[in-house]
């Protein structure tokens, strides 16, 4: 016999199924697609879609940091070094949230973790995106992401469930999910949010790089920390972003530690080296790939890196990487890119205030297919046709 309170909750219980199930088909979110996490909430199921509908005709522009500092600024309200020299943020604001693992009150590039929530919520509020990566320090010793490339060093195989260290990751990783299920909006929802972990791990130079795991730990690892982040933190907001460095050449090798549809939604690269090496034709290669392995699979492409190291090249935008960009139906699929952060003068990977490629980056955004978060309709809302809603002229 069940008793009434049981009786009660499984009332309650089918009620709330009841209208989940009516909710989703009827409600807006009807016909749209989902995103990785079944569960995801609806707002991220809207960006998700919006991301997607986008996709084939445009690219936004992103940059790493954009509203904590710039060359010779730091902490300035709602200033970027894009907005000064555009007249507009960019459309995609990249973060960092290495640090947040072990307790530090600033990122690893000094970015104060209160600062960056309220930025980030802004840029919600303003309708554009967030993507965050996550330099994270070594659970085992305290240290930063970076390791010697040539020395093996097992990490991963220490923290991963059954490892003498594991413990000591959940810390860790308690502290980066109890960050993110505090990026909140006004009314308390969580705010959707690219969330890009593991980054570069074709690369040796991280802790969970090539050298330092097996394919199958890193992929465990990389399954773990998503379920753990959507199950045990009840985080629903996070479309997540898978981002190798270079180094294949075809969809088997980009995918050869991709750790499942159920886990990704962005499909990403992060690629410094073909145009400094002056190899656009790889660059091509590069995200043609990553742009068809997205359209097979229903999902997002990104370049999730790049950058012109202290934008040595004048031309860089306008005549290496808009051609590349503007290539192909594949490489025209790309959703951003997102350039690296202006540290100073000696470390930047944008213009700003009267640098000598302003004027390419001007014309650069100015070109239809480029965004940035002037021409973006809110990418929180559901419209007939988004496309509609971009200010400036159409890309054809
Ligand atoms: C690197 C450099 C470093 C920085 C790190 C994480 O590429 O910009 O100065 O600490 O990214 O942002």
């Amino acid at each position: 016999m069940l008793s009434i309170a049981h009786k009660i909750t499984k009332s309650v219980f089918l009620v709330l199924c009841l209208a989940g199930t009516t909710l989703w088909p009827t409600g807006v979110l009807a016909g749209k697609n989902k995103p990785a996490d079944q569960n995801a909430g609806e707002r991220t199921v809207i960006l998700f879609n919006n991301l997607k509908a986008l996709a084939p005709d445009y690219i936004m522009v992103g940059h790493q940091d954009a509203l904590s500092y710039g060359v010779k600024w730091v902490g300035d309200e709602n200033r970027s070094d894009l907005h000064d020299v555009t007249g507009s943020h960019p459309a995609v604001f990249g973060w960092d949230i290495g640090g947040i693992d072990i307790g530090l009150a600033k990122n690893l590039d000094s970015v104060p973790f209160d600062q960056m929530r309220k930025n980030m919520i802004s840029v919600f509020e303003a309708g554009g995106l967030n993507t965050i990566s996550w330099h994270a320090y070594n659970p085992l010793n305290g240290k930063d992401s970076w390791v010697d490339t040539q020395i093996a060093v097992d990490v991963v195989g220490q923290i991963l469930p059954g490892g003498a260290r594991h413990a000591d990751f959940l810390k860790n990783l308690d502290r980066t999910g109890a960050f993110l299920a505090s990026l909140r909006s006004k009314n308390g929802e969580l705010i959707p949010v690219v969330f890009r972990p593991w980054h570069e791990h074709s690369g040796s130079w991280f802790w969970w790089g090539r050298l330092h795991c097996t394919r199958e730990q890193y992929i465990e690892l990389y399954r773990f920390t998503i379920q753990y982040l959507r199950e045990k933190h009840a985080l629903n907001n996070l479309l997540i972003a898978f981002s190798p460095d270079i180094g294949y050449t075809n969809a088997a090798e980009y995918l050869e530690r991709y750790p499942g549809d159920d886990m990704v939604d962005v499909i990403g690269v992060d690629d410094y080296h073909s145009l400094r090496q002056n190899k656009p034709g790889n660059l091509i290669r590069n995200l043609e790939i990553i742009a068809a392995v997205a359209k097979e699979k229903g999902k997002i492409a990104a370049f999730t890196e790049t950058g012109c190291t202290n934008m040595e090249d004048k031309k860089y935008f306008t005549e290496k990487l808009l051609p590349v960009l503007q290539h192909s139906e594949l490489t025209r699929y790309i959703s951003w890119v997102l350039f690296w952060r202006n540290g100073n003068k000696k470390h930047h990977f944008m213009p700003y205030r009267g640098h000598k490629s302003a004027a390419d980056f001007r014309r650069f955004v100015a070109h239809p297919m480029i965004l940035m978060q002037n021409d973006l309709p809110d990418l929180y809302r559901v419209y007939p046709d988004i496309s509609n809603e971009i200010s400036g002229t159409s890309p054809d």
